[in-house]
């Protein structure tokens, strides 16, 4: 008879990204933030977006452009869906739901407009402060991540960003600020999200152009190191200043299967868990690089810069728990011609036992019960899944319903593997789905891609009434969390 694990509780809720829903990238004395300068022209057809989206996602051009251009009309995040002036709107119908947990990502650029300003921007603080009260108010646990990829423009402009080692002083005076103005207010905290994207999306995760770079790889991981060593200084900054409060780490988490039982495929499958997601994992949670590393490292002609001191703050600042974003799972092979398919921030390799979403993303649900026996087995402290969905299009019914079965079924099920994982003995804390309002999604910049139980009636050009209205899913999803996921 298995342990009644099955009943401990796991803390249902949902996440949002600031650069996603805000808004008001000017209000507030916001400076400008590096998500603000991403561009889609909203007559695009969803051809000519996904062209942009996976072969071109940002480029010199764009980023020069963008900031000369102080206007929304080509800009999703500059408008997200207004959450910077409708959050107690949205919170309201979040707590019809009974969520209990509520993750969403803190603007450096409202703390720090600049990120090199001496003093914290007052009403940015404020901003955070009155927000997650309003959280507390509804009985809701606050999940914040404090980069989701977005950090202050000015510190690329005068000190290239990741690239420059000067960045960690700054984020070290971010994170103090968090910590002593926001730090009863918040029960996880995690300093980066999707730490891995870097490699797949170097302007969102290091704010590296493509092409600007002589050996991009080697730009990527330097940074990534620097981003390493904030992680342990928020983890060392947080044990002094909230004492008890999780500092964590977070990874996109690409499932992968061996395609064949050959052994090439599962050697393959074996290098690509380890160099796309276990190498970050295991520095932020094992404390040092891998040995396995340096033959990755090697082949890309890469050689991470260490300074005296790095080695032993890796070594003290490993965080209290790990989470990860799940959508999809793929396959590895080292075969030639093997049919790819989309997937979260990579193009992965098919497998031809699973469906797929429209934008091609395989759906696996068995895959999310296997990532959490992986990861909790190989590092064994608590876990969040911290972003899960299903991007759709939804239709807005002329009665204003949303008929979304697909999204229900989608997330049933991946609910009924969570629950078989904590019954495998995995320590589960919560599960946050991703996008549970609508919300411009990351890669394509669309609303069109829509993952919310919470509809917002709005268009790829920012075109519409605003308005909220609750999806068949936000019924279920209600019924999800008053039963803990049973
Ligand atoms: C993850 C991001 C989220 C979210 C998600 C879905 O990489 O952390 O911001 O956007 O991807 O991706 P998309 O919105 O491109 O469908």
């Amino acid at each position: 008879m298995i342990k009644n694990v099955s009943d401990k509780k796991i803390l249902f809720g949902g996440a949002i990204a600031c650069s996603q829903a805000d808004g008001g990238f000017r209000d507030g004395g916001k400076g400008i933030s590096t998500q603000d300068l991403r561009y889609l022209n909203p007559s695009w057809n969803a051809e000519e977006i996904e062209e942009k989206h996976q072969n071109n996602p940002f480029s010199r051009e764009e980023y020069e452009d963008a900031l000369k251009d102080m206007s929304t009309d080509f800009y999703p995040f500059r408008r997200g869906i207004g959450f910077y002036h409708h959050y107690k709107e949205d919170l309201a119908l979040m707590a019809e739901m009974g969520l209990e947990i509520f993750r969403t990502s803190i603007c450096w650029s409202r703390i720090f407009p600049n990120g090199d300003d001496e003093r914290p921007n007052e009403e940015g603080v404020q901003y955070y402060i009155d927000l997650f009260t309003e959280c507390r108010k509804h009985g809701m646990k606050v999940f914040a991540t404090m980069i989701h990829y977005d950090i202050p423009v000015n510190l690329v402009i005068k000190y290239n960003g990741w690239k420059n080692r000067e960045i960690i002083k700054f984020f070290e005076r971010y994170v103090t600020v968090l910590f002593e103005r926001l730090g009863d207010l918040v029960d996880y905290w995690l300093p980066f999200n999707e730490i891995n994207a870097a490699k797949f999306s170097p302007w969102d995760g290091v704010c590296l152009i493509p092409g600007d770079e002589e050996n991009m790889d080697q730009e990527i991981f330097q940074c990534l190191h620097h981003q390493f060593l904030c992680s342990a200084r928020a983890v060392q900054i947080g044990r002094r200043l909230v004492p008890g409060k999780p500092v964590g780490a977070m990874i996109a988490r690409f499932a992968t299967y061996p395609a064949t039982c050959r052994p090439e495929d599962n050697l393959q499958a074996i290098q690509d868990d380890q160099y796309s997601n276990w190498f970050y994992l295991d520095v932020m949670a094992r404390g040092y690089y891998p040995e396995y590393i340096q033959r990755y490292f090697h082949s890309l002609g890469v050689e991470v810069k260490f300074e005296e001191g790095d080695k032993e703050l890796l070594a003290d600042g490993t965080v209290q728990f790990v989470s990860f974003s799940y959508y999809f799972s793929q396959v590895s092979t080292n075969a030639e011609g093997w049919e790819k398919t989309a997937g979260n921030l990579i193009i992965g390799k098919k497998n031809p036992y699973l469906k797929t979403s429209e934008w091609g993303w395989q759906i696996d649900p068995i895959g999310l019960r296997v990532t959490l026996n992986q990861i909790y087995d190989r590092y064994h402290l608590p876990l969040i899944i911290a972003e899960n969905g299903l991007g759709a299009y939804d239709t807005l019914t002329e009665d204003n319903h949303i008929n979304d079965v697909y999204r229900i079924a989608y997330l049933k099920e991946h609910v009924k593997e969570i629950k078989k994982a904590a019954e495998d003995g995995v320590d589960i804390i919560a599960y946050t789905m991703w996008g549970i309002i609508d919300i411009v999604s990351c890669g394509p910049l669309t609303m069109d891609k829509r993952y919310g139980v919470i509809y917002v009636d709005l268009d790829n050009g920012g075109k519409g009434t605003g308005k909220r209205y609750r999806k068949d899913s936000f019924y279920w999803y209600k019924k999800c969390i008053e039963t803990n996921g049973n």
